[in-house]
């Protein structure tokens, strides 16, 4: 293509192959990468974020320098900065005089909407275009939905098995089944001890931003002491590399297990890498695959495995510009708490939540069943607001971006797009978290107790919740034999657990919203 080509690179497209370069020629290209004041406050991320990001961002601009790109790098602290993405890109314009804007579309409906305007701002051609790192197209995704009347995870995933052959056997799922999830829910062993996630020390680049997010979002959420992501592709690529040898073979078996202290357990912890673009999501499916082809991971570890990242990670994303714009007001049950204080501060006598939002606060990470059935599902019967979970969930995770947070957290845990994603919602009482975690022990609660001051609060929480709903529920199928439960005790025992779930309800301190600084949040 004739002509000088300005390239932008947002922060979480750090792919060497990205679309916008591919074809590319280098002597007319300039690559455009922009520290931003407004993607760093529109929430206020957990301290650990935005050092990975920053990192992650410099590093990338030195690996494409290093390869002969000319990339102009626009600092936090440079001057001239006008603090967002559209200013940048003018004042780029102004700087190079090119001829094109080529860009690959944002992960974000907030920021694509400001792309979309370029065109007439910036006068010059702006190409928009697909980001195909992502297995399945926006398109493709939108075709499979229309008209189906229920949007079921499990059977698009069917599809990208086929579509990819990754764990297929001819035209047939490998061993027959194409879901071993059965196989994937025991409880933690007495002494497990899984081999350490690897953490990488932090180098130069990685130090100088420490030392500038530690001066700048001191009021930030989160510690820095732990940071060990990995923030270059060969980092990541070892971090995979270990996983795949040490810890798949168990991921699925213990998926869903919690324990008290123990905060990577067997998962991969690759979801930091994968959404910034410096590991490559097919890559660590068909890694997966290689490791049960050679007999050192058992089908249900690789195919659990496989499932969250061809199946639920697409899924979701697909969903996210299916549900966009309304999915970020969805409130289908019409919550309206305020998220509770002690989700920022960890000070509740719940022993399973204070671990979580120990491990958030220190780690910038919880694992999967962390995040659903204790975070997730308290503020779901507790019926707390989906705006304020959704901030949370943006501000606290090394992982969050709007496109993956916000199905997971309003219609995966909350049930806030009444049931278009998870067909039931994700209620559990403390029972659930006992057979999973070793958390009940030790806790100030009783998880045996079903009411009274000392009972497990998921307990009581978990009737009032089903008692409010019931008109929605009861005729749902999987979920009405619980309303027969209800309804089989007596009188007195229904109205204890009601006021034992009351008095808890009302003891709850609403968090400050300053913490999570979302006035900006579109
Ligand atoms: P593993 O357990 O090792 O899983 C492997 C990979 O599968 C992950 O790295 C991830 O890429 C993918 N994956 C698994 N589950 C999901 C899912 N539900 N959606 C999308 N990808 C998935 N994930 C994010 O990347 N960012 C988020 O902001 C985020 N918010 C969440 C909020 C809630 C309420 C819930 C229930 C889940 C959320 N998840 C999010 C999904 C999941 O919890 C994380 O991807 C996972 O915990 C990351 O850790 P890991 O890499 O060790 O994952
Ligand atoms: C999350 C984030 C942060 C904290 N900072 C930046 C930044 O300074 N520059 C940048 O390009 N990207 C950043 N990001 C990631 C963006 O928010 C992300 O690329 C968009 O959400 C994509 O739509
Ligand atoms: Fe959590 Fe209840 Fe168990 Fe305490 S008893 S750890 S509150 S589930």
């Amino acid at each position: 293509m004739a002509g000088k080509t300005l390239v932008p690179i947002l922060g979480d497209q750090l792919t060497r192959t990205i679309a916008s370069l591919r074809g590319q020629a280098k002597a007319d290209t300039v690559v455009l990468m922009m520290e931003v004041r407004e993607e760093t406050t529109y929430v206020k991320h957990h301290k650990q974020k935005i050092a990975l990001i920053l990192s992650a961002m410099r590093h990338f601009a030195a690996e494409l320098e290093n390869a002969g790109w000319q990339v102009d790098y626009v600092r936090l602290t440079d001057e001239a900065n006008t603090g967002h993405f559209s200013g940048e890109v003018e004042r780029a314009v102004a700087r190079h005089s090119p001829d094109r804007v080529r860009i690959v579309e944002a992960g974000e409906w907030r920021v694509q909407k400001a792309i979309e305007d370029w065109r007439e701002q910036l006068g010059v051609d702006v190409e928009i275009l697909p980001d195909d790192r992502f297995l399945c197209s926006l398109e493709e995704f939108y075709a499979w939905a229309q008209g189906r009347e229920r949007l079921i995870m499990e059977n698009f995933y069917r599809e990208m098995r086929r579509k990819t052959g990754i764990l297929m056997d001819g035209g047939k799922p490998e061993g027959g089944q194409w879901n071993y999830d059965k196989d994937n829910r025991a409880s933690p062993d007495d002494g497990m001890s899984p081999p350490a996630t690897p953490r990488f020390e932090p180098d130069e680049i990685t130090v100088e931003v420490l030392e500038l997010v530690e001066a700048r979002f001191s009021d930030h959420f989160g510690e820095l002491e732990r940071f060990g992501w990995p923030v270059t592709s060969d980092q990541a690529g070892r971090a995979l590399d270990a996983f795949i040898d040490e810890r798949l073979a168990c991921f699925g078996k213990y998926q869903d297990a919690m324990v008290c202290g123990q905060d990577d357990l067997f998962h991969s912890l690759l979801s930091t890498s994968i959404n910034l673009g410096i590991l490559d999501s097919l890559e660590c499916c068909e890694r997966a695959e290689k490791a049960y082809r050679a007999g050192k991971a058992p089908l249900n570890a690789v195919e659990g495995f496989i499932r969250q990242i061809i199946g639920w990670r697409e899924y979701i994303r697909g969903m996210y510009w299916l549900e966009m714009p309304q999915l970020r007001n969805a409130n289908a049950l019409n919550a309206q708490r305020g998220l509770p204080e002690f989700y920022w501060t960890g000070e509740t006598d719940m022993r399973c939540l204070a671990d979580c939002v120990r491990s958030t606060r220190e780690n910038a990470h919880a694992h999967h069943i962390q995040r659903l059935m204790v975070l997730g599902n308290f503020a779901l019967i507790a019926g707390v607001k989906p705006q304020e979970l959704e901030d949370w969930f943006l501000v606290v995770y090394a992982d969050a971006y709007e496109w993956v947070e916000l199905p997971n957290v309003a219609a995966m845990a909350l049930w806030a797009d009444k049931g278009r994603l998870a067909s039931k919602p994700y209620a559990a009482s403390g029972n659930y978290i006992n057979k999973m975690s070793d958390y009940c022990g030790d806790c100030r609660y009783t998880v045996s107790k079903k009411t009274g001051p000392d009972a497990c609060p998921f307990n009581s929480l978990y009737w009032h919740f089903m008692d409010r709903h019931r008109k929605l529920f009861e005729n749902n199928r999987r979920i009405a034999r619980v309303y027969s439960t209800w309804d089989r005790m007596d009188a007195d025992k229904r109205r204890a657990y009601l006021e034992t779930a009351e008095e808890f309800l009302d003891s709850l301190e609403p968090a400050d919203k300053s913490w999570a600084g979302a006035d900006n949040r579109t």
